[in-house]
């Protein structure tokens, strides 16, 4: 845990729980640990001893967005990530979307104690290998060349490891004996050098917007040295670098990307062929070092007639402990034990063992605390109500800051101005943009390239982090909200709307229901996709990389001034500009999406018959023409949706059967339901697509559907062998946690139908997970909800290091081959911390569910 994480959590707490940290903090100002052990080749494919495991490329830069700084080289540092991206770099301080090199080979020798890989950078056709081998108490990292450096990377190319600034934020280094403080804020000195000299970004692309001036920045180095000790008073963090043949140059990122590392580079020399790099590279172990105990609950707390497990996780040198306790904080401020029960093994997950403590049959309402061993938790509660107002941050905080096309305020602070009235051009054919965009041969539109398409600067939502209109997300976003509001009579009003104003303000209500005026606003923006485009789009997103980093406003991430061809770049005529930045549509077809789309506009059609008629009757109008133009035609859907295309008809049959009651359209639900569910009960097209449709369906249809659904306890009960959650844990480029709210909504809505196949607990036990009982830490991944939850996360207003009230981040990402991660210093990790809609919208509904389950039970 880091330091500061540390002073923050000790700030608010008790003298209970300041004892269990300070262990920690006396243990960096005791004596200085010498490192013990030598790292040694495991059979898991990195180096290890106690304290330090070293990967070299167990993950690869192959992931969804460029340079994650997931990838290369990387130390585990007493049990956190600190270092990553140690391989032959092309610039001082790469950023996201600079080259990286692909690995051609590697090798794992036991007999030598050596990985070895090559590595290539294509644009450049330049080939080199690394070795890395345990030395002392460190390991020997080798640069080879066949052939000499490219010219063209004479002094460019270079051998970088890059170290997490969060864990040496006030910390110092030495360089030769010269010591320095880690920056907690940007601000080297950098020189302006002529583009020519740059090495290329990926695909031709470039983060850097010189205003015309042909230039580009170069970040000159903190320090420089041959000897590199970083955070030498820290026993955890300390490491040691020495170059034996080269300068080490210490590098800060941030002065070119707010999500850049400290960098430790040496340039390779020029001209040279063999060995032309080595350096020794030593991260201190502490002798017998034990990682802290993690005890995992809902920070929400607990239902008292639910089932209460938390789990413990160890590390696999820790001898775990025969019993837990339960502790009430009484109204005196007293701790009284009111359990102790066994500890019981589960038994080996990812790299730690794991124990259960059950403390089900405590149930009387209050605040509470588990102590193991000399650690307690922090503080719960159990209380018939703790669900009921889980969702109010995500519906009254979240949704409103992702509103596009309006001003979002809340009292004194103003989240955004008014963003992209300028919306959008059509995207010219033949484009793959860097956010996954793509363009082919034709536009499917009646526009030509770069075409205005008129009446798009209108609804919707920022589709994450980032600021682009993505149409499959909003289509999911719109059917959740409308499940929410038909389902469970969603009517809270906390927000003022008007959309004539552009304006939103927070804790505000206007006497209309807020999940009806999102609505509203989503159906906005996809109906007038499909009324001035005929179809709906794959999304909306500016086109040049040096806008798309935003941080800040999204007012300012395009001019909001419609781009005019006849001034020049960033002339304006006070109406129009001639800066080519309007976001762009990207407008190829597929059956998948208008058959999504078809299915949520219908849906969007009945909340809305009340509310906004005339835009009711538009969604009504869309979806027809969207079923219409794609039933019975000969799918050539090839896009990465394709393969949802039965999944989405099945979807948009039920929804337009359910507003139409045509029954055209439940007969081809029939038709595509059951080869579905024999193909996949779990998945969209699975049981809880099925139990939808019961109340519109027949006996024989429920008759039927009750073999499917004990297949489908059976797939869920094999995950509580699987891991010591019982959830389905997925996380391999983003993490999983859509997945497990998606489980927990199946679960409902199993438990609903045939409560005496699938029982309530397998519903609570998707939002235990996301609440705090989950691997690595015990947060809330919803901010703000919980006594403990995620306080830095990838939203909008990241570079703050801050959150967004309610937002739900992915969660766990999986480290090959058994380092699981979310991190809570550092919030650049979109994998493990970036809020979706999608996502959000599911939390909502599942919140609701949960609580129309425990309507019966108070
Ligand atoms: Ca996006
Ligand atoms: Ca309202
Ligand atoms: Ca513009």
């Amino acid at each position: 845990m880091e330091t500061r994480v540390i002073i923050r959590k000790i700030r608010n707490m008790s003298a209970r729980t300041i004892s269990v940290f300070a262990g920690t903090i006396l243990l960096s100002l005791g004596t200085f640990p010498v490192s013990a052990q030598k790292l040694q080749l495991n059979d898991q494919g990195y180096f290890e001893t106690r304290g330090v495991n070293i990967f070299v490329f167990s993950n690869q830069y192959i992931g969804m967005f460029n340079d994650e700084k997931n990838a290369g080289i990387e130390i585990i540092h007493h049990g956190v990530r600190t270092s990553t991206g140690g391989a032959v770099r092309l610039q001082n301080t790469p950023e996201q979307w600079d080259l990286v090199p692909s690995v051609v080979n590697r090798k794992i020798d036991k007999a030598t104690n050596t990985i070895s890989l090559g590595l290539r950078y294509n644009d450049y056709d330049f080939d080199s290998k690394i070795s890395v081998t345990p030395k002392g108490n460190g390991v020997l990292i080798t640069v080879i060349l066949d052939k000499p450096l490219p010219e063209k990377l004479e002094g460019l190319a270079g051998f970088n490891l890059e170290f997490i600034p969060s864990s040496y934020f006030r910390k110092t280094y030495l360089i030769d004996g010269k010591p320095g403080i880690f920056p907690l804020y940007p601000s080297s000195s950098t020189s302006m050098e002529p583009l020519g000299n740059k090495v290329m970004q990926y695909a031709g692309h470039t983060t850097f917007d010189d205003r015309g001036r042909k230039e580009f920045i170069v970040p000159g180095p903190l320090a420089t040295g041959k000897t590199l000790l970083l955070a030498p008073e820290d026993p955890e963090q300390f490491v040691k670098i020495q170059a034996l043949d080269a300068d080490l140059m210490l590098y800060d990122g941030r002065d070119l990307a707010q999500n850049g590392w400290f960098i430790v580079r040496s340039i390779l020399p020029s001209k040279k062929t063999g060995p032309v790099l080595q350096w020794y590279l030593e991260p201190n172990a502490i002798p017998d070092w034990k990682r802290v105990p993690v005890i995992q609950f809902s920070q929400v707390g607990y239902h008292p007639g639910q089932e209460k497990v938390a789990v413990i996780e160890l590390d696999k040198n820790d001898t775990p402990l025969q019993k837990a306790s339960l502790f009430q904080v009484t109204p005196e401020g007293k701790f009284v034990e009111k359990l102790t029960a066994d500890a019981k093994q589960w038994g080996k997950y990812t790299r730690y063992n794991y124990l259960k403590f059950d403390f089900t049959s405590v149930q009387d309402p209050g605040i509470y605390f588990i102590r193991y061993g000399n650690q307690s938790s922090n503080t719960f509660l159990i209380g018939k109500d703790v669900y009921s107002k889980i969702w109010h941050p995500t519906l009254d905080v979240w949704f409103p800051v992702q509103m596009d096309h309006m001003m979002v305020n809340e009292a004194y602070r103003t989240w955004h101005g008014v963003p992209y009235l300028d919306d959008a051009l059509q995207a010219p054919v033949n484009h793959q943009h860097f956010d996954g965009y793509k363009m082919g041969p034709t536009t499917d539109t009646k526009y030509k390239d770069y075409e205005r398409i008129p009446g798009l600067n209108v609804g919707g939502w920022f589709d994450a982090g980032d600021f682009d209109i993505q149409t499959l997300s909003h289509v999911s976003v719109l059917l959740n909200f409308v499940d929410a509001w038909e389902k469970f009579k969603v009517n809270r009003d906390e927000t003022f709307i008007d959309q004539e104003a552009r304006y939103v303000d927070m804790h505000r209500p206007d006497g209309k229901p807020d999940i009806l005026q999102q609505i509203e606003h989503g159906a906005l923006n996809v109906v007038a996709q499909v009324e001035n485009i005929g179809h709906p789009v794959r999304g909306i997103i500016v086109p040049n990389l040096h806008q798309y980093h935003h941080l800040g406003d999204a007012v300012n991430e395009t001019d909001n001034l419609p781009y005019n061809p006849s001034l020049k770049p960033y002339e304006s005529d006070g109406k129009s500009s001639g800066t080519m930045d309007d976001r762009w549509a990207f407008t190829n077809r597929t059956a998948s999406l208008d058959f999504f789309t078809a299915g949520s506009l219908a849906a969007a059609n009945r909340a809305l018959k009340e509310f906004n008629k005339p835009l009711a009757e538009r969604c009504l109008a869309a979806a027809l023409k969207m079923w219409d133009e794609n039933f019975n035609k000969p799918q050539t859907d090839n896009s990465p949706e394709g393969q949802f295309v039965a999944g989405a008809e099945m979807n948009a049959a039920l929804q337009l059967y359910i507003t139409t009651k045509d029954e055209k359209y439940s007969k081809r639900f029939i038709e595509l339901i059951w080869p579905s569910l024999d193909k996949s009960v779990a998945g969209r097209g699975g049981i809880s697509l099925a139990i939808q449709a019961l109340p519109y369906m027949d006996y024989d249809f429920k008759a039927k559907l009750k073999d499917y659904v004990v297949k489908y306890k059976e797939t869920i009960d094999g995950y509580g062998k699987a891991n010591p959650y019982g959830v389905p844990i997925t996380s391999r480029g983003w993490g999983g946690n859509s997945g497990v709210i998606s489980f927990a909504i199946t679960n409902y809505y199993a438990n609903k139908a045939f409560p005496e196949i699938i029982g309530p607990e397998y519903a609570y036990k998707g939002l235990n997970y996301i609440f705090g009982c989950h691997p690595y830490s015990n947060l809330s991944f919803v901010s703000a909800v919980g006594t403990h939850s995620k306080e830095i996360a990838y939203g909008i207003n990241r570079a703050d290091f801050a959150f967004i009230a309610g937002g739900v981040v992915p969660g766990l990402l999986l480290f090959q081959p058994d380092f699981l991660e979310n991190k809570e210093d550092w919030p650049f990790f979109w994998g493990e911390n970036e809020y979706v809609i999608n996502i959000c919208s599911e939390y909502i509904f599942l919140s609701n569910a949960v609580n129309d389950m425990l309507k019966n039970n108070k």
